[in-house]
Parts: structure tokens; sequence; C-alpha cells
């Protein structure tokens, strides 16, 4: 959808402050496309312009996640293709630690797969190539946190808002070996299950994230170097997260990962 702030460099840039002081201050914004349209190379434009502000104040890129690559995410936010956005430093938590909710706005947790990769990527991958170019594979959670009143988004919306990343808790890694394609994934809060799924949710198999990044990358011609995270894009609806709550993710041969909520 072409509109009034396509390709306007003084709207993007304006865009990206306001989402990131949004994130910074966790106040939460209007949906920018409901007072001015734009077009989705211009949300990934926002992105960019936004994801500069942070590395500016020091962070640095550590991977890239996928969203929007199980029904059950797309269902739950109400749109229908895949996104992508690059994780930094400040967003990574250590494994079992305790996270203040009052760095976000109205926070969520999705189970996720998260591989590190061995190779630079900047061409497109087979499935086979895909699993050469990853060292390792772990269970993960990602906290998404939309700058958007009502956690309410185009897909435009969200893509400019760096697809609502705010943070990732990933578990021990493991060598790539045997079949990802159908692992038993349950997210918990306080031990009970919440969120129950397959990995087979994301994509038929989350190594296809792994192929579809590397696609992307290809068309935009961007260089993944080795030693990145990707997140592979949640396999559930993601679950509200609330002070005192202690959430896990166990993935079927893989281990777990987790985080309290302070
Ligand atoms: C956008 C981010 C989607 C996923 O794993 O599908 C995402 C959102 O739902 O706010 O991270
Ligand atoms: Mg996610």
């Amino acid at each position: 959808m072409a509109g009034q702030g396509t390709n306007d460099p003084q709207f993007i840039a304006q865009t990206a402050e306001l989402l990131d002081n949004a994130a910074l201050n966790c106040t939460a914004v209007d949906q920018v496309s409901q007072h001015t349209p734009f077009d989705l190379d211009t949300a990934y434009a926002i992105q960019k312009a936004s994801v500069g502000r942070r590395v500016a104040r020091g962070e640095t890129h550590i991977g890239v996640k996928l969203g929007f690559t199980s029904l059950a995410k797309m269902k739950q936010m109400g749109v229908d293709s895949l996104i992508w956005g690059p994780l930094t430093s400040a967003m990574l938590r250590d494994d079992g630690t305790e996270i203040d909710i009052g760095e976000f706005v109205h926070p969520r947790a999705e189970p996720e797969i998260c591989f590190l990769t061995r190779k630079d990527i900047s061409n497109p991958l087979s499935t086979m190539e895909a699993c050469q170019a990853v060292d390792g594979v772990a269970p993960a959670i990602e906290i998404i946190d939309s700058r958007y009143q009502n956690f309410k988004f185009s897909l435009e919306d969200v893509v400019a808002d760096n697809c609502s990343s705010s943070g990732l808790v990933v578990g021990p890694m493991s060598p790539l070996r045997g079949d990802l394609s159908n692992l038993g994934v349950v997210l918990m809060d306080g031990g009970h299950a919440v969120e129950i799924g397959s990995s087979a949710a994301v994509l038929g198999n989350p190594l296809r994230a792994v192929v579809s990044l590397s696609r992307l990358l290809a068309e935009t011609g961007q260089v993944l170097p080795a030693g990145s995270l990707i997140m592979s894009g949640g396999a559930t609806s993601a679950h509200a997260l609330a002070p005192g709550k202690h959430i896990s993710v166990a993935v079927h041969d893989l281990g777990r990962a987790e985080f309290w909520m302070v």
C-alpha cells in the first residue's frame, strides 16, 4: 500500500525516532499507519533507522529474528506475511535471569527455536545447506513488546517497530543432530503449560526459517555474519507477562530456557 509517508526521508527519520523513544521510555504510541499510510519498503527503512539509533548508543548486532512463521502467530495478530528484523546486544538476557517488567510496555513471551550460525549467510540456501550453515540449536523465549497501543498494528506498522523485538532468552546450544521437524514445544507459566505446540508449526520445520532468511538476505544484498543468532519465530500464540511470573520453555530433545519476570 503506497501512501503519504512512502519514501519520505523526513517521515522515516521522525517515525524511527518516535518508535525508538517509545521503546526507551516504555510508552505506547498510536498506530503510525492510521495517521500516515506507508508501504512495506518504507517500513523496513524506518526499522533500519530505528535500529541505527540503537547502534549509535552502543548496541551491537547479534542476529536476526523472523516473525509470523507460524499460523498460530499470524492468527493471533491478524497478519499473514513473514517479517524480519535485527536483534541487538541489549535484547539478549541470560538464561535463568530476572527481568524487570518496568523495561517494557506490555510484554509477551513466545516459545521459539534459536539457531547459531557457523558461516556467513548471503546467498539462498537449500535445507541441506542451511544445516551446514548452522553450528547449534537451542530452545529460546522471545519477549515481544509492541510499541503500539493495545498491541494493535498493520503489517507495515509492526515492521517499522522492528517486529516488536524487545528481548530474548536462549537456552543451551546443542549441535544440530536429528530431525527438528516435529519436536514438542511447551511454554510454561509457573510450571503450568500455557501454550503447547510443535516445532512443525514453524514453517513445517524451523530450519526453513534459515532457508527463508537466506533468501531475504540475498534479495536485499545483506550478509549475516557467522556467529549470529537466528530466532525462527513463535511456535504458538504469545503469552502475556506480569511481575512474579516464572516463564520457561521446554523443547523435546533440546532442553529448556527460563526467566523470572519481576
Ligand atoms: C510481532 C512479532 C512476531 C513471531 O515470533 O512471530 C514474532 C508481534 O507479534 O508483535 O516475533
Ligand atoms: Mg517471535
